[in-house]
Parts: C-alpha cells; structure tokens; sequence
C-alpha cells in the first residue's frame, strides 16, 4: 500500500515575464549561469568563490564529500570581515555608505565603509582584550542597531564563532543557547525600542547568567539609557571598550571549512539545534544569491532587507551578503507600524530603496491596512522586490506587485533555510517568467527534486523537497550531535537531504512549496497542504490573514479547521462565514473546504513570522499548548482560545 503523496488543488495561470527595463540593465539576461552550472557544478561555484570572495590562500580541491558531511574550498584561507571591509576600504570605496541605520524613534546613523572597518578593529582588539580567542563562541544577544554587526564582524575577524539569539528571546532561551555553546562571552545592549517603548535586553541576561557558568565576560552597548546593573569586572559598557581600544587589528587567516557562526533553531523537540555554518563556502553562497538574485548594482542600489539579524535572513541578507558585495543597505531598528502604518514605506521613500526584501507574513499585514499606505510615498524608486519566510499566496504576490512594486517590479521569492545558509529556490530576475505564489526554480549550482513517499522523483503534482547535491553553503552539522544530523536531515530520503517542506511541481516544472509536512492535513486519506487552502481562503475579498490545521475527526480522520483574519473589521456574520468556506470550495474543491472557520484577531507567530500551526492544532484540539517559548506574542493563542469556545460554524 502507497500513500498518496500531497495533493496538488490549487491552480494559478498568470505569468509575468522580466520586465522590458529590467533584462535591458540585469546582471544575467540569459541561460549561461544555469548552462555552466548544469555541466559542472564544482567548476561552476569554484568560479564563483574565486570571483567573488578574496582568499588569503586559494583552495586546492572544491568539494569533499562524505555523505553526509561536506568540506568545501579545502585549503582556501580568507576572513570574513576582511572580505566584507578592507577590500572595499583597499579599492577606494571607503567612503561609500554600508549602512543607512535608523531607529525607531527617528534617530538615524550613517556608517561608512571605512568607519565600520575602524569600530570592527577597535572592537575585536576589545574582544581580544577580554581574553576572547580563535575557536572560542560568543552569544549576541542585542536590537537592531549598529553595534549589532559590528559585534559579529569583530568575532569574524579574530576567528570567533558567534552565536546571535533573537532579540525578543526569554532568559531561559538564553539559557540554553548559551550553555550549548559553551559561549565565554554575551554581548548585549541596555535595551532596544519597540513600539515606541525601550525593551530591556540587559535584564534578561542577568537572569539567565547565574545558570551559564561558561560566560566570563558581558559587553553592554547603549540604547535606551534605561537603567541597567553592571557587575564589577564582568560587564563592560561597548562604548567604554571601543574608545580604549585600538584601530589596528589584522584579520585571522581562517580556514575555509572554520566555524563561522553557529545559529539556533527549535526543532521538533524541545532542546533548539545549533546550526553550524563555516568561512568559505557560506561567504560564497550568499554573495553569489545576494549579487545576482537582488541584481545588485552597487554602485546605484541602496538595499533593503527588513528582516531582523537574529534571524538568518539578516545574517545572510543585512550582513554578510550585502557587505561582501560592496553594498548601500538600510537598516530599520523597529517596528512597521511605528509612527504611522507607512513606516516602511516613508523609510523606502527617504533613502530611495531600489530593493525591497521581506516576509509574507507583513505583505498580508501590509494588505490588511490598506493600498493608501504605500500609496502616500513616492516609491519610484523600487525596481526589484522580494519575499522570504514562507509561501506567499497569490493574492499577496499580486499586492506587493500592484501596490508596492507600481507594477513594474519582479518579485523574487526566494525559498531556503536557516540549514541551507543562503537561496536555494528563487528567479533570477532577469530571466525567469514569474507565477505568482511559486518559487520557480533551483538557482544555478542548486540541485532539487520532488519525490513520493519511497524517495522516487516525480514529474509533476504534489511530493516532498529534497535536495540532491551539497551546496557550498549548507549546514555543516549541527553543534555538538552528529547523529541528529544525520537523523534530522539525511535518513528520511537516503542519499538526499530532506527540508522538511512540502511541494509540487507543475506542468511546465515550477515549484510550488507547500508548507512543512508536519503540518500536512490528512481528511478522508487526501493529503491536503495548509498552503494551499491558506491561499484560497486569502483570495477571498474580505480575508487578510489565514492559518489552517487538521484537527482530529470521528469520521473523516482529520478535519480542516480554519482561523482568519479579516481585512479591516473584527467580526463576521454567519453568512459571511459560510461565503469563505465556500470559497475554498469553489477556488480548489469540496474535500479542501474547511469544516470550521473562525475569525480571530491575530495568528500565533514565530518572531520571523511563521504561523505556529502547532499551537493551533492545541486550541482546536482542546488540549493545553506545548512549547511556547519561540512565540512573538503569547496573548494571542489565549485571545483565540476564548473566541474559538464562543463561536460556531459548522456543517
Ligand atoms: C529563510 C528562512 C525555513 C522554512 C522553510 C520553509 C519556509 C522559507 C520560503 C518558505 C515557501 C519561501 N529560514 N520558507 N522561505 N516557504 N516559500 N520562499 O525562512 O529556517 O527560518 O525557515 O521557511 O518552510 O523550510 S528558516
């Protein structure tokens, strides 16, 4: 007995080839890359780390592989903020702007090439200071200011791994990132702002500090003034280490394969997985995606990712990527709705953003608060967009289309993973004829199949994503436990690696992701992906947000239970209700249509915003939440819970 594979409902014909404009000036216009890629893989990204990155000593073989473990640029030397700094400093471009910083409350610093070439220097010396060495970790645990980079620039340039903890993470997080790590230092800030108000950041490594017994040494940088406790000869304020140390610090000659940075994240389990990435071919990944997926010119662009860098997307895509290629990047301290809900847009229109990088998850938001916010700024100057985090639904693609991209933007949605380091699946702006909701294609030097439940590749419809080949920028491991590695990622298709994510191929060979198959619904023996009836129920006029889970069910085995946002009220009628089930019958079946649907104020999300359908799946089951911690806002699921009990809305 086969099961069926995940079925493929949803059906979106329209394409938007590259615009005229943008293939005239695009990086790549044609199938070269692909072409050279297709013949020899390890030729093809030897070229790239060659061009792209600059190596102390140049690698003698590109590829080992013991599947599997990787080793990639075997004998290359190189460091990373040298590569990220001095090159460009060396090359006369000192004075051309790495970051437009800005605040929330409005205040805003500008750094230079050269200067944050020179507070990297004074601040590694001040690490060094401290005792701090080559193969030693860090923890970061700061908001979004400048300080923040610089903290991880200075690791990289005397060969410490860092370990950055998202912001908005509790002590006990700290805790046990810290602790697995065996992190000899945390560096942190008084605070950060938040919707118009400081959020202490020092406090919760206080309270995590007396159960880490590795830490020796905290940095505090200044940001709200709030009042903090320093204790005598372990803390330190930033300021105080910057201005006593000095500006000449030579970058360590890291090997390729050295740790980088180690990056947590919760898996199934409750203990989180430190996601090992290292020096040479990570570097050459997201230069490579950063350079040719976002097409960058820089010297035109000034790029915008506004994710956070506790995420991976700000590691890859504010730091490292942007930095390496020379870029004009802004960076956006809080959140979108601070002043005013044009917050991004006013940001965007100021520093005349030519790239736009974001999630989902705020395109909806965006959606839900209306075209008339962006349509208040001249943005003008956008000329490429794009989207990571989760599947974006048509309906949202055609919005940031429409209403932030004038029409005349190619979006570039970029499939990956905190495990792959850098893109994997996304256009190539240039070139590729775009569906909304679809992720395309495997970048050049990506390999990817979709297969069935016995790991045989299929053609077409709806299976799982797998990958086929090592890419310079995969994960290495993860710290400290090589069996789970193996467990997690390389046992469940032998001889691929497994991502964990649902997807489907179409007719003329596009992938589609279909949300983690966790979440994967089972009504009746159909496989029924949450993306794709989250993308029907958003395509209804009034719907802004949606979430779906499979709840247990006498008959049919799982039930689709729905929750949804709408766009500008906070209730619906009876009539309203049953319209939006019946939307997603007549949008992608009678078997998709959702038995339940309620209407709720806000989705439970990770601080990247993820929808957590775990959560869901509690509440809707009526059982108590399991883990919680990496949830943004933890009033949310009880909001739910009492609104869930109040309303009805069944069959
Ligand atoms: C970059 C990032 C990884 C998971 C991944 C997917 C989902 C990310 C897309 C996407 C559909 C996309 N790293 N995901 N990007 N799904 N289309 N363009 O998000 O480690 O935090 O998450 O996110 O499920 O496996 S992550």
């Amino acid at each position: 007995m086969t099961e069926p594979t995940i079925e493929d409902y949803f059906v979106e014909n329209r394409t938007f080839p590259p615009p005229r404009g943008f293939a005239d000036t695009a990086l790549v216009s044609d199938r070269s890359l692909y072409e050279e890629a297709a013949a020899d893989p390890e030729a093809f990204w030897a070229r790239q780390a060659r061009e792209l990155v600059s190596w102390f000593d140049d690698f003698h073989t590109v590829l080992e592989w013991e599947l599997p473990f990787a080793r990639w640029f075997v004998g290359g030397t190189l460091n990373v903020s040298y590569n990220c700094l001095d090159r460009h400093v060396e090359a006369g471009r000192g004075d051309k702007v790495a970051f437009h910083w800005e605040g929330e409350p409005g205040d805003t610093r500008t750094l230079t090439y050269a200067e944050l070439l020179d507070e990297v220097c004074r601040f590694a010396n001040a690490l060094k200071g401290l005792g701090l060495q080559r193969g030693d970790r860090v923890a970061i645990y700061m908001p979004m200011i400048p300080e923040l980079p610089v903290a991880m620039l200075a690791c990289t340039r005397i060969g410490v791994a860092h370990s950055v903890i998202f912001g908005g993470f509790s002590p006990d997080s700290i805790i046990d990132r810290v602790n697995d790590a065996e992190a000899r230092a945390v560096i942190t800030a008084d605070g950060g702002f938040r919707r118009g108000a400081p959020s202490l950041l020092k406090p919760n490594v206080d309270a995590a500090l007396p159960s880490t017994p590795t830490v020796e040494h905290v940095v505090v940088a200044r940001r709200t003034h709030s009042d903090v406790d320093m204790v005598e000869g372990r803390d330190h304020w930033y300021h105080e280490l910057i201005a006593g140390a000095g500006a000449d610090c030579p970058p360590e000659r890291m090997h390729a394969e050295d740790l980088l940075y180690l990056l947590y994240t919760s898996g199934t389990t409750a203990k989180p997985k430190g996601i090992m990435h290292t020096t040479g071919g990570y570097l050459t990944q997201v230069a490579f995606t950063h350079r040719y997926v976002f097409d960058l010119h820089p010297d035109d662009d000034v790029y915008w990712c506004a994710a956070d860098i506790g995420w991976v997307t700000g590691h890859s895509y504010i730091v490292y990527g942007p930095l390496a290629n020379g870029a004009t990047s802004v960076i956006y301290e809080g959140t979108p709705d601070t002043p005013g809900r044009d917050r991004l847009w006013d940001i965007a229109e100021r520093y005349g953003v030519t790239q736009l990088y974001t999630a989902p998850t705020a395109i909806r938001t965006f959606m839900k608060w209306g075209h008339e916010e962006p349509a208040k700024h001249d943005l003008s100057k956008l000329r490429l967009l794009g989207s990571v985090g989760e599947p974006i639904n048509p309906e949202a693609w055609m919005w940031y289309h429409t209403h932030v991209g004038g029409g005349r933007c190619p979006i570039v949605d970029t499939w990956w993973q905190t495990e792959t380091g850098a893109q994997m699946i996304s256009p190539l702006p240039g070139v590729t004829e775009l569906k909304p909701g679809s992720a395309t294609f495997p970048l050049p030097g990506i390999s990817a199949e979709v297969v069935d439940d016995h790991g045989d590749p299929i053609e077409r419809g709806g299976g799982y994503l797998t990958l086929t080949r090592p890419w310079p920028g995969m994960l290495r491991g993860i710290w400290g436990d090589p069996e789970r590695y193996e467990a997690t990622y390389w046992s469940r298709f032998p001889g691929r690696y497994f991502a964990g994510d649902g997807c489907k191929l179409d007719d003329d060979g596009y992938l589609w992701l279909l949300g983690r198959v966790d979440d994967v619904m089972n009504i009746s023996g159909h496989r029924i992906s949450t993306t794709e009836v989250e993308s029907a129920l958003v395509d209804h006029d009034a719907v802004a947000e949606a979430a779906v889970v499979g709840a247990s069910d006498d008959v049919t085995g799982q039930a689709i239970i729905g929750y949804v946002i709408l766009k500008g009220r906070v209730e619906a009628s009876p009539e309203l209700v049953e319209e939006i089930r019946q939307h997603v019958s007549v949008k992608i079946g009678p078997t998709a249509r959702p038995k339940r649907v309620f209407v709720v104020p806000d989705l439970p999300k990770t601080r990247s915003g993820k929808i957590m359908r775990r959560l869901l799946r509690d509440v809707a089951e009526g059982r108590d939440l399991g883990d919680t911690t990496t949830l943004a806002d933890a009033t949310v699921v009880d909001a739910i819970r009492a609104g869930a009990s109040a309303d009805a809305g069944e069959d």
